[in-house]
């Protein structure tokens, strides 16, 4: 039997490059070359594919600065492209013979991409059609992941508590928008200020204003709708902000122990840069009762569930004053360094990294293709 072939795609044109090829090179160095051959896939900022070097040690940031996938035209290696730590002079080669034909000839692919085009379903849908099998969510699964709205509609339906929240829709915002702002004033009036104006669809913090009164209403719904002309509004969960893993098992999806995430003073919200940078200082497991504990890891297997996930999802959850826990989102992609929040808590759990990424490469290679 020849060893499963595992394309590990990552780079690509977001603005989280950076954090793709980090991550890339740390599961890279976490795959089991004795039972995986590894087809290391970079995507450059302007969205061009190609095998690069395997090489987990250029992937790294070094001297503080961020890798990239970097296209390097060396006459002879076939335009291949280089995970290389920017302003770095040495390179490292990858042989051009290793170059594959077509995705057929891989086995299953590992998307480490951020936002759209590779976590919103489109690439999903894209290797549906090569009858590729790949790890993590679905096309639905990604979509719905992808979007404030629907998230919030999927688990409403299946009794999943969540937060208010008010829509606004392109063509609502550009044919009536004075309708709209009242829309969201009424909104405010119900559920008070604070609100959060977000673009429905965006896989990072970016364009998520706070707003607190009339005064800066237009300006946020403008700075929303230049990530996503929809735009979602929400208001101010209070509470303890409390994290599950989900990851598919042979017989089904299992929660991880939970973890807390610590209000940050310095931040008017679990911004960017606490999410990815400071990801460190989640608590794990989390400071709950066996009660909030065995609630939580429910609710996180019913939010899986509900957008019929596959392969692993961060639930996201405030745990109110009431002792209620409401949940705010699912993330089908959640951070995967082995120092980010996910495999921290399975690392909690008794999974260690390396057992993460070979549980999500068996599930995704024990998968059918088509519909399931
Ligand atoms: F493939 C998995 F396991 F489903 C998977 C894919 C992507 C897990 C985690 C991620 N996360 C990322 O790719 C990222 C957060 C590094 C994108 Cl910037």
């Amino acid at each position: 039997h020849p060893k499963p072939r595992v394309a590990v795609v990552f780079g690509g044109r977001s603005s989280e490059h950076a954090i793709s090829v980090v991550t890339a090179g740390a599961v890279l160095r976490a795959i089991d070359r004795t039972r995986y051959d590894v087809l290391p896939i970079g995507i450059t900022t302007d969205g061009r594919w190609a095998l690069t070097a395997d090489d987990p040690d250029r992937m790294a940031i070094a001297d503080r600065r961020l890798p990239s996938v970097e296209h390097i035209a060396e006459p002879g290696t076939g335009g291949v492209l280089l995970p290389v730590n920017a302003g770095s002079s040495e390179v490292v080669y990858a042989e051009a013979g290793s170059v594959p034909k077509d995705l057929g000839e891989v086995d299953v692919v590992l998307p480490l991409l951020h936002g759209p085009y590779g976590e919103d379903g489109t690439l999903q849908g894209l290797l549906e059609l090569s009858g590729v099998p790949y790890v993590g969510a679905g096309v639905l699964a990604s979509a719905v992941g992808m979007d404030k709205e629907y998230m919030k509609r999927v688990f409403d339906s299946y009794g999943l508590p969540v937060g208010p929240y008010t829509v606004i829709r392109p063509r609502a915002w550009e044919r009536d928008p004075a309708a709209a702002r009242a829309q969201i004033v009424d909104f405010a009036a119900e559920h008070g200020w604070p609100l959060f104006v977000k673009p429905a669809r965006a896989g990072s913090s970016m364009g998520i204003s706070r707003v607190t009164g009339l005064d800066g209403l237009d300006a946020a719904v403008e700075e929303a709708r230049r990530h996503d002309p929809k735009v979602i509004v929400e208001s101010l969960l209070t509470g303890r902000e409390i994290e599950c893993g989900v990851l598919e098992f042979e017989d089904g999806p299992r929660a991880s122990v939970p973890a807390e995430i610590p209000a940050v003073s310095s931040h008017d919200f679990y911004d960017f840069e606490a999410k990815y940078i400071d990801s460190a200082e989640g608590i794990v497991p989390a400071p709950l009762t066996e009660e909030q504990t065995a609630r939580v890891r429910e609710l996180a297997v019913a939010a899986f569930d509900a957008v019929s996930c596959e392969g692993l999802v961060r639930a996201d959850f405030f745990l109110q004053e009431n002792g209620e826990f409401v949940i705010n989102e699912i993330n089908t992609m959640p951070g995967f360094t082995p120092i980010s929040m996910f495999p921290r808590m399975w690392q909690a759990t008794g999974v260690d990294y390396p057992e993460l990424v070979d549980r999500l490469i068996q599930a995704a290679l024990c998968r059918p293709t088509g519909l399931r």
